[in-house]
């Protein structure tokens, strides 16, 4: 079982700048403790994060025959990206929506997702955390 783990635009960032909003965890750290947590159930992460629509879209399409679910964090794109959205949707797999902040708490803007209408659920404003969740859930459910 291998699930997708999708970083959009700015998260390299993350435990850089912002600590308030996104917290101190690396991204690096996020991807190591999915790893770990994937391979005590069997199952293993590819994680790719990019700052660019295109190359986020080229693989969600190349991850249709080699991956059985895909986690996103689409970044800004969640409230911009018609495009990635018919790209996540267009692979049939199951999908998690995750976002550090709690996008609801946030300005206006954020509310709303271009995402949300496709996955199977959304994990918003837990953190890190909410990458682990998603994937157990996920993980649950492929089963
Ligand atoms: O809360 C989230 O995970 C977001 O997806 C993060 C996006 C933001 O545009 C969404 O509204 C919510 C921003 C990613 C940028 O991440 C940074 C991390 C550290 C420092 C600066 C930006």
């Amino acid at each position: 079982m291998k699930i997708l783990v999708l970083h959009g635009p700015n998260l390299n960032l993350l435990g850089e700048r912002e600590p308030e909003i996104y917290g101190r965890t690396t991204l690096a750290e996020i991807d190591a403790r999915l790893r770990e947590q994937a391979s005590a159930r069997g199952a293993s992460i590819e994680s790719f994060q990019s700052n660019h629509e295109g190359a986020l879209i080229d693989k969600i399409q190349a991850s249709r025959r080699s991956h059985q679910a895909i986690i996103v964090n689409p970044g800004g794109l969640t409230h911009s990206s018609v495009a990635l959205r018919d790209a996540l949707a267009a692979t049939g797999l199951p999908i998690v929506e995750v976002h550090l902040s709690n996008i609801y708490a946030r300005e206006e803007f954020r509310h709303r997702s271009y995402v949300s209408g496709i996955a199977l659920g959304q994990i918003s404003g837990l953190g890190a955390k909410g990458y682990e969740l998603a994937l157990e859930a996920l993980l649950d459910r492929l089963k």
